[in-house]
């Protein structure tokens, strides 16, 4: 089905922004047909360009936890943009969305905010290089932290869905000091170390992953990387750029109790604002220019109004419990879904974890990116759109998790599931 007018405003779009779109996965590429052009969005709604309401389940990629236009959000902004946006010099809200975070996040003392997660995971690698003294990192096939040169060696996210892990652009020089294991997998983690001894800086993980869809750590996983990182001296970084204030008010480090050395940040800590963030111990903070020599920098990094978004959010999920609210509808929709797939005959996969979930149409367990590239994309093609003529909005492929949010109602969640019922009698 195509939407008219964000049919047109895509080829206008075309005409002046590469692919219409400044970001790859908005462009539908993975699924096929236009992208929707978003109007407008309240709650857990979306209306688009041509009028029509969704059930939106992406979130802006996380960010919208409380769902859209949530208000405190909207009046923090709304109050500080009058005062002025960004200065280029210190602000006193820096530090208290700083005391905030480090105070709700185990395992950290001092925490740096830039403008992106992509900044966030580019800057904790090189804190990790300079604090060891080190140059190679160990990331896995199907996690994505970002564009930086040194991940796009087989990223999840956009660069799996274009079929290009490695991207053009990306030189050797950068690409050797990139190991590469399977997610969940121990053993090749430990070969690596064995064959590269002394040279590894850290690990760099997303230990939820949702960049294969959503892919929870195999039971010891995560614990095996922290032995490994300490028998070797390497550090650990946790890349809570989606988990982070979703999972948990302390992100994975809380749900799993397990410690990294350096957690980075985006999405909801930003409120939907451009904010992301490293953190880390003092010992390894202290190592950041202006205090030590590793550097980084930034024209817009903790500005007041991204600030204002993200301390108003952090306030918000600071306090109740949306964090088991979420996860309860996140296991409501499981339920239904898997009912209403199983009674159409189906050959699927559905994983979950707190508030993140992603349906696979492959029969083996998902469980690293080789299992989820296995999925049949044709199905999943055809059950994108099956719900989008529905009203539902899901992630526009296969290798991205869904994010619930928590203006969604239970009839939602049961439109939804009539609407994937609905769906999967046609896959
Ligand atoms: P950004 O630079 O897009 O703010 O964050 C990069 C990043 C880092 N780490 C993880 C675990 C991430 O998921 C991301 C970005 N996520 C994608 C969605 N899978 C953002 C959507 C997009 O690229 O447009």
């Amino acid at each position: 089905m195509i939407y008219k007018r964000s049919s047109a405003l895509f080829a206008e779009a075309q005409k002046v922004i590469p692919g219409g779109v400044n970001s790859p996965v908005r462009a539908f590429k993975a699924v096929g047909g236009d992208p929707i052009f978003v109007k407008e969005a309240k709650g857990a709604y979306l209306y688009d360009e041509d009028g029509r309401k969704l059930i939106d389940y992406i979130a802006s990629w996380g960010p919208m936890i409380l769902g859209h236009a949530h208000q405190p959000v909207v009046d923090a902004v709304v109050e500080k943009a009058q005062k002025g946006t960004s200065f280029g010099m210190p602000t006193a809200i820096e530090t208290e969305i700083a005391k905030l975070a480090v105070s709700m996040v185990p395992g950290i003392d001092k925490i740096r905010f830039v403008n992106s997660g992509t900044e966030a995971c580019m800057s904790a690698v090189r804190l990790a290089r300079g604090f060891t003294g080190r140059e190679k990192i160990i990331k896995f096939a199907g996690c994505y932290h970002g564009h930086s040169d040194s991940f796009l060696i087989q990223a999840g996210s956009g660069a799996v869905t274009f079929g290009s892990p490695n991207s053009p652009g990306v030189t050797q020089g950068t690409a050797k000091d990139t190991l590469l294991a399977d997610y969940n997998n121990l053993d090749q983690v430990q070969a690596l170390f064995e064959a590269n001894e002394g040279e590894i800086a850290g690990i760099i993980v997303e230990p939820v992953a949702g960049n294969m869809g959503c892919i929870p750590p195999a039971t010891g996983f995560l614990e095996g990387l922290r032995s490994l990182c300490d028998t070797h001296d390497s550090l650990l970084i946790f890349d809570e750029v989606m988990t982070g204030f979703r999972l948990a008010r302390g992100g994975v480090q809380e749900l799993m109790n397990v410690r990294a050395d350096i957690v980075t940040y985006g999405k909801v800590i930003g409120g939907g604002l451009p904010v992301g963030a490293f953190a880390a111990r003092t010992e390894i903070m202290s190592h950041l220019a202006p205090e030590g020599p590793v550097y980084q920098a930034g024209t817009l990094s903790g500005n007041p109004l991204a600030m204002a978004a993200g301390l108003a959010m952090l306030t918000e999920l600071n306090t109740g419990d949306v964090f088991e609210n979420l996860a309860k509808k996140t296991a409501y929709l499981h339920e239904g879904m898997n009912a209403v797939l199983q009674e159409a005959g189906l050959t699927y996969t559905i994983n979950r974890l707190g508030s993140m979930i992603s349906v696979h149409f492959a029969k083996d367990p998902v469980i690293d990116f080789k299992t989820a590239a296995a999925g049949d994309n044709d199905t999943f093609k055809k059950f994108f759109h099956g719900l989008l003529a529905e009203g539902i909005y899901i992630a526009p492929s296969a290798y991205e998790s869904w994010f619930l949010n928590d203006a969604l109602s239970y009839e939602d969640l049961d439109m939804t599931i009539a609407a994937v019922k609905k769906v999967a009698q046609t896959l």
